[in-house]
């Protein structure tokens, strides 16, 4: 078979997983363009990678920029897809303003909960009924193991309850949008477990709070299938429902610096194959609890991980290659039934 022969007769990926979970991509101005192709067949929800973001969304203070998350918001509906809101509440990619006076001191509680409501009702509202799931708050866990949250403006300015409040601004804009606390290094035991602690506590003081966000931002090696599997089990147990929102796997040990790769080598492909057929074989089972799956990116040609966290190292993490055909890991994991 040719390449473009192979291209046109594999399934489409969202079409396998129907009876399972969404599938979903995140996309940016030019993946949107040039993956367009491959978003339409193979994926039936889309994030904004960026654009959906504080920093994106509202630059300056009441000067909101929508035209182009508008223009994703048309896309998914266009192609009768779904739209992942990310994100609102983040540390991250949030503009300084947020936590200032005009005179720049130190914004007070106050006014930072009310800069948070605006942000967070006027975004919210504005797709309301359009955006199935909002990520509302995103990573405010510490990854070390004697902080529990991480330290932020947010919490400095308006402590531990930002949280809470930022779910019931989200909710009172939009009361059927599903909202979700999401984060990385989610498998981690430790961090799992504070997680775990967070939400629960959410949960009973009668926050609205429908899911967790596990990023999955992994590699070849780590974290174990187990770990994986252990934190599946201990979301659900608190009976949301689960989304993996940012599933990339990288070639790249955490301790592999290496920048002179022009592609991956035979074993990281082949582990790479391995990898994504025991990941999705394992997710199966949870189609339960698990409701959606997106990926951080469409096809190898871009991934936020070329750079990062190792400037001039590109990496292939997705189920797409650089010319946008469908990698070996995509035959193996649409090909159980
Ligand atoms: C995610 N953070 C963010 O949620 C997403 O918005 C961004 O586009 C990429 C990854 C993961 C992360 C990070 O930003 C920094 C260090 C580790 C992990």
């Amino acid at each position: 078979m040719n390449q473009l022969q192979s291209k046109l007769n594999i399934p489409s990926f969202s079409d396998v997983y129907s009876d399972y979970f969404s599938i979903g991509a995140a996309i940016n101005q030019r993946t949107i363009k040039s993956s367009k192709q491959l978003l339409i067949r193979h994926f039936n929800s889309i994030t904004a990678e960026n654009e959906m973001k504080p920093e994106n969304l509202q630059p300056d203070e009441n000067k909101f920029s929508f035209e182009i998350a508008d223009q994703f918001v048309a896309f998914a509906e266009e192609h009768h897809m779904k739209m992942r809101g990310h994100t609102l509440v983040w540390h991250n990619q949030t503009p300084d303003w947020m936590f200032k006076t005009q005179d720049g001191s130190v914004a007070s509680r106050e006014l930072l909960l009310n800069r948070m409501k605006t942000h967070i009702s006027t975004v919210v509202g504005r797709y309301k009924g359009r955006i199935h799931s909002w990520d509302v708050v995103n990573e405010v866990i510490d990854d070390s193991e004697d902080l529990f949250l991480r330290k932020s403006n947010y919490l400095e300015i308006v402590g531990e309850d930002f949280i809470e409040k930022a779910f019931r601004f989200a909710h009172e804009a939009d009361s059927k949008a599903l909202l979700f606390y999401n984060d990385y290094n989610e498998c981690h035991p430790q961090k799992c477990d504070k997680i775990y602690k967070l939400v629960k506590s959410l949960l009973e003081k009668q926050v609205p709070i429908h899911g967790i966000g596990m990023q999955g931002h992994w590699n070849l090696t780590s974290p174990t299938l187990d770990n994986i599997r252990a934190a599946i089990e201990k979301y659900a147990s608190l009976g949301l429902q689960i989304q993996l929102t940012e599933l990339d796997i990288s070639v790249f040990d955490s301790t592999d610096g290496r920048t002179d790769l022009k592609e991956p080598t035979t074993e990281m492909i082949a582990l790479q194959e391995e990898r994504y057929e025991q990941l999705f074989s394992m997710i199966r089972e949870y189609r339960d609890v698990i409701s959606s799956v997106t990926f951080w990116g469409v096809a190898d040609d871009y991934t936020w991980l070329d750079n990062f966290p190792v400037k001039g190292r590109k990496n292939w993490p997705l189920l797409f290659d650089v010319n946008q055909l469908p990698k070996k890991s995509f035959q193996k994991i649409t090909s159980f039934r």
